[in-house]
């Protein structure tokens, strides 16, 4: 089929994002079964070699390309085609992106980069990973200004006016992105490159983990921001409704933008060398970033209940059955909703200061992931797929196609549901993450681990469900893709943006000028003083671990 140019590029993101999402499951099968001992690598693989492809894969890669695909239709939808500099630049974004994922992904192959996706120092992989790494961010950068051009236009020629709620969003999360992105360039080009290619002896680890964290809590909103744009504007158009408050649903991308970065500490509470005081400090700008999200699932409750309502549901709860559950566009979105409740309360314990203590480095952590990105997020992109895919290839979603999504979605909740409760008991009994081999300290491997739900075949059995159903996925994908019935005028997918009153919105919160000056100045309150103090006192020499 000749696809038009806006179309293809978005194709091309989602066609890495599920290359990678296939790879990537079957990574985290195989890490089930390990770690319940069920199965042992031949001698060329092994453990942490997979478990770094599985997280950048999943987490970083599949996550990117979907999310500028979803960026790049979505927003020639709300402001218009693309011309041809921004078409250009688009794609010459995509192919450094690219570019720096194949040489990541070459180096873990090669088992010269099995450092995790965190690649905390002194774990040393090949400078070519890192130069990979860079290589990634500089693609989404391009990509991000791509369509931030495209927007500045927007707004040049409807001078006075705030620009659609989707392109708004879509520009928060790039700010929030490019933003965040500043300290893992930082840390990468200056530390670990030099340190890598063998041109400087030692690394400072502290603060390379530092400005890891600086980067590594605000790329957790990277994921969840276009599922909260999905949520916002995509699913009140599904229930036939409207987005509830504007001005509330920016308010809420604005926050996090100011409060999104100031809080990676949270991620090194049990470190030494912070004083408890930043720490104290960024635990409270983490309890600040909860109040978007709280603010957001106020907001789409008000929506259903609001449609529900319309639609002549009586009672407390009467308007729960009029919402349009045989939709799977829209129940894959609520459950990936409902999952990110007792995500986000996890969230909650894990930033709890002291708390912390007792889950940071268990699988509990594990868990907490698997229903924050791998359910809410994850799912909230397979909803899409399910329209986004025959929106760009102009095929049906046929009814054949929908029993099969609703069996996915159903069997990934069910998957996610056992391995991510297994997880989080096991990680409370001590179960420690980031290992291959469970039964440490102990003669009898496994005893410690032996509850109804505390145990790792529950995980396993998880896990091989969740494998089962992305096969079932990547099936659907390419049916859509390119074996479904082309549609007629009838069946044709749209894009499904509701309509959003701006009418009551100040035109403060579309000035982008004063929240991003804020947010540095949150950021240089949080970690000017914590960072000098590291880099003053860094030990000397780190040594190397090669892997
Ligand atoms: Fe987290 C560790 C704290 C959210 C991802 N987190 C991680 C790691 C990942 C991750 C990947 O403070 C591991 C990193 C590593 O490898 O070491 N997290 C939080 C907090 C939040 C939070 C406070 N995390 C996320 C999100 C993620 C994510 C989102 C991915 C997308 N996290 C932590 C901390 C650690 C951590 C510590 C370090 C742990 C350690 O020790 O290592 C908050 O943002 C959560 C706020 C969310 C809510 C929920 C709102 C609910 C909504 C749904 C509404 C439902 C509706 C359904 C409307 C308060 C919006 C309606 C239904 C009807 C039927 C009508
Ligand atoms: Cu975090």
């Amino acid at each position: 089929m000749n696809l038009p140019n806006d179309r293809r590029l978005p194709l091309a993101n989602t066609a890495v994002a599920y290359a990678a999402f296939l790879i990537g499951t079957l990574c985290g099968l195989l890490q089930v079964f390990i770690r319940n001992d069920a199965l042992t690598l031949p001698g060329w693989l092994d453990y942490y070699q997979i478990l770094t492809a599985h997280g950048l894969l999943l987490a970083i890669v599949f996550t990117t390309f979907f999310i500028f695909a979803f960026f790049q239709a979505g927003t020639s939808k709300a402001l218009g085609q693309f011309g041809p500099r921004v078409i250009l630049w688009n794609w010459i974004g995509f192919w450094i992106t690219l570019l720096g994922t194949l040489l990541v992904v070459v180096m873990v192959v090669s088992g010269q980069a099995s450092v995790l996706y965190t690649f905390y120092a002194p774990l040393q992989a090949h400078g070519l990973f890192y130069v990979g790494l860079a290589l990634f961010v500089i693609g989404t950068w391009v990509q991000g200004f791509a369509l931030i051009g495209h927007y500045v236009k927007w707004r040049r020629a409807n001078k006075g006016q705030l620009s659609p709620l989707f392109a708004f969003m879509t520009v928060a999360t790039i700010i929030l992105w490019v933003i965040a992105c500043l300290g893992v360039v930082a840390t990468v080009l200056f530390q670990f490159i030099p340190w890598a290619f063998g041109w400087t002896d030692g690394i400072n680890v502290e603060l390379s983990r530092s400005l890891f964290w600086y980067f590594g809590h605000p790329l957790v909103y990277f994921w969840l921001l276009p599922a909260y744009m999905a949520w916002y504007v995509v699913v009140p158009k599904l229930i036939g409704g409207k987005v509830f408050s504007d001005s509330l649903a920016r308010l809420s991308f604005v926050l996090f933008i100011l409060f999104s970065i100031p809080v990676g500490f949270h991620h090194q509470l049990t470190e030494p060398g912070i004083a408890s005081f930043w720490k104290f400090l960024q635990t409270v700008l983490t309890f600040m970033v909860i109040i978007p999200s709280l603010m957001t699932a106020f907001s789409l409750f008000a929506t259903f209940e609001t449609r529900g309502r319309q639609l002549g549901g009586k009672g407390l709860f009467g308007w729960i059955t009029k919402l349009p559950w045989k939709d799977v566009r829209f129940t894959s979105i609520l459950i990936a909703m409902l999952f990110f409740i007792p995500g986000g309360a996890g969230g909650i314990i894990n930033a709890s200061f002291q708390m912390n203590e007792l889950v940071h480095n268990t699988l509990w952590v594990v868990g907490h992931f698997h229903i924050t990105v791998g359910t809410p997020v994850a799912m909230t992109f397979f909803g899409l797929t399910f329209w986004f895919i025959p929106y760009l290839t102009g095929r049906q979603f046929t009814k054949n196609l929908q029993r099969l999504a609703f069996l996915q979605i159903f069997t990934w909740s069910i998957g996610m549901l056992l391995m991510s409760t297994a997880q989080h008991m096991l990680g409370l009994l001590g179960a420690p993450r980031r290992t291959a081999y469970t039964g440490y300290a102990h003669e009898d491997a496994l005893a410690w681990f032996e509850g109804v739900l505390s145990n790792h075949v529950i995980m396993a059995v998880g896990g091989s469900i969740l494998f089962l159903s992305a096969l079932l996925l990547i099936y659907i994908v390419i049916q859509l893709w390119w074996f479904a019935p082309v549609s007629d005028q009838e069946s044709k997918m749209t894009f499904p943006m509701a309509e959003s009153d701006v009418s009551g919105t100040p035109a403060l919160l579309e000035n982008w000028k004063v929240w991003i000056g804020i947010a540095f100045v949150l950021i240089a309150l949080a970690y000017t003083i914590p960072l000098s103090e590291i880099i003053q006192h860094a030990p000397p020499g780190s040594g190397r671990f090669q892997t």
